[in-house]
């Protein structure tokens, strides 16, 4: 067993203490220290963590990577995903409308078919097709609007599996509406007896604003009761009259949960008047919950009854992050009935998200890449075990890029996934032979 008595982050550089053995050395990283300045740095793990982060390890270890200059990111995480559908587009039919309501109905007939194996062998293939491009930290929506909860104990038995390389979130997710049947308020109690570790919900779906509302009190309630994080579907639609995120930024307020809320999509906030935006970024920001956005999805789903000016449908993402609220990018779908595309590639979402939401310029760059990590991570609640800092669990990505800005410029390859100490994914960089003058 390798000596772990190395006690310094990123900050501390210039000490150089030498140890004998590590399981694992990453040489010739570039890091990212606290100020987002490059850096160069050897990396040393033993038994799961990071023990040492040095200019240069004088040691030697049972397997050894050169990194070659580039850049060792901490690894995405994925804060927005519904692995129940993922994988079923076209089944029974294809969205033909985009629309978010055509995808609820197509998903309405394919959840019926829902089997455990079913649910489950879609779900481990998008786990490992996101892990083996850097993800490690997923939260999951699961429609617990649907009687047998098939698709939740799918999931929640996945997460037991797949805990030693993956790190899952299960939101317990009722996609019709906590009031739509008589008996789906029960379901989600159920569901977050069974395990779940997230209550959520979807306001703007509920018949009615007084049952939106409602249904944000239950939810509260749930959660509380369970000692449970919140993250709701909130406001995705181009509505502007869609009012929901205020109701969840006073809850969060009121009863103290700050940060352990979310509210996903949050889209109408692209089709208020500045003025009501104004005020309601104040109370954000007070109420601390963290905002999530799915450039990939929301700018395909929405925007559909419109002719021109057409909008985006994508929530005030620069102006959240500017007024210091915590936002995060997920990929929402990956080919089910909302979306028929994509891959899992955090680097896609982030960036969609920079170019939907304009945030082309350097400092605005490097904050979408921070919303596919630690932002993700923070939202989450996870910010604890997260990042690239002695004495953290060994989990990070080599990309082949030597900064963010690369990294989204040529939609770097993430060559090499470290989990829990150990190599868990390596993608070989794909080159082209030239034949041409
Ligand atoms: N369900 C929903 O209400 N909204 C979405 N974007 C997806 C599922 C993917
Ligand atoms: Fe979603």
């Amino acid at each position: 067993m390798s000596q772990n008595r190395l006690k310094y982050s990123v900050e501390g550089l210039g000490e150089n203490l030498l140890t004998t053995q590590y399981d694992l050395m990453i040489r010739h990283a570039t890091v990212l220290n606290s100020s987002q300045t490059p850096v160069k740095v050897d990396v040393g793990v033993s038994g799961g963590k990071i023990s040492a982060i040095s200019p240069q390890l004088e040691a030697t270890a049972t397997q050894d990577i050169n990194a070659q200059g580039n850049l060792l990111s901490p690894p995405f995480v994925e804060s927005h995903i519904h692995l129940d559908s993922a994988l079923t587009a076209g089944e029974p039919r294809w969205n033909e409308s985009g629309t978010l309501f055509e995808g609820i109905q197509i998903w309405g007939d394919r959840k019926r078919q829902l089997t455990v194996e079913d649910v489950q062998k879609r779900a481990i293939q998008t786990l490992k097709q996101q892990a083996s491009q850097g993800v490690l930290l997923v939260r999951t929506h699961v429609d617990v609007s649907e009687p047998s909860l098939t698709a939740l104990q799918a999931l929640l038995a996945l997460r037991e599996e797949v805990k030693d390389w993956i790190t899952l979130q299960v939101v317990a997710f009722p996609q019709d509406g906590i009031y739509s049947r008589p008996d789906n308020e029960t379901l989600l109690r159920e569901a977050v007896q069974l395990g779940a570790d997230v209550v959520g919900g979807i306001p703007h779906y509920e018949l009615t604003r007084e049952d939106g509302v409602k249904s944000v009190q239950c939810i509260f309630e749930i959660a509380q009761d369970g000692d449970r994080a919140i993250d709701l579907h909130c406001d995705e639609i181009d509505d502007p009259q869609s009012r929901f995120l205020e109701v969840v930024a006073a809850y969060a307020s009121h009863t103290g949960m700050g940060s352990k809320v979310t509210a996903s999509h949050t889209c109408a906030m692209g089709s208020y008047d500045n003025g009501y935006a104004y005020k309601l970024m104040g109370f954000l920001k007070r109420s601390q919950v963290n905002i999530i956005a799915n450039p990939l999805i929301n700018i395909t789903l929405q925007g559909r009854s419109d002719t021109y000016p057409k909008r985006r449908g994508v929530t005030r993402v620069k102006e959240l992050w500017q007024n210091g609220i915590n936002v995060s990018f997920g990929h929402d779908c990956i080919q089910d009935p909302w979306y028929n595309l994509g891959t899992g590639n955090m680097l896609d979402v982030g960036s969609m998200g920079l170019h939907v939401c304009q945030m082309t310029g350097q400092d605005e760059i490097a904050a979408c890449y921070e919303m596919i990590t630690h932002n993700g991570a923070k939202t989450l609640n996870l910010e604890d075990e997260y990042g690239i800092e002695v004495g953290k669990p060994a989990n990070f990505i080599i990309l082949d890029a030597a900064s963010p800005y690369e990294a989204f410029c040529r939609r770097a390859t993430v060559t090499h996934v470290v989990s829990r100490g150990k190599l868990l994914a390596r993608t070989p960089v794909v080159e082209t032979e030239w034949f041409g003058d």
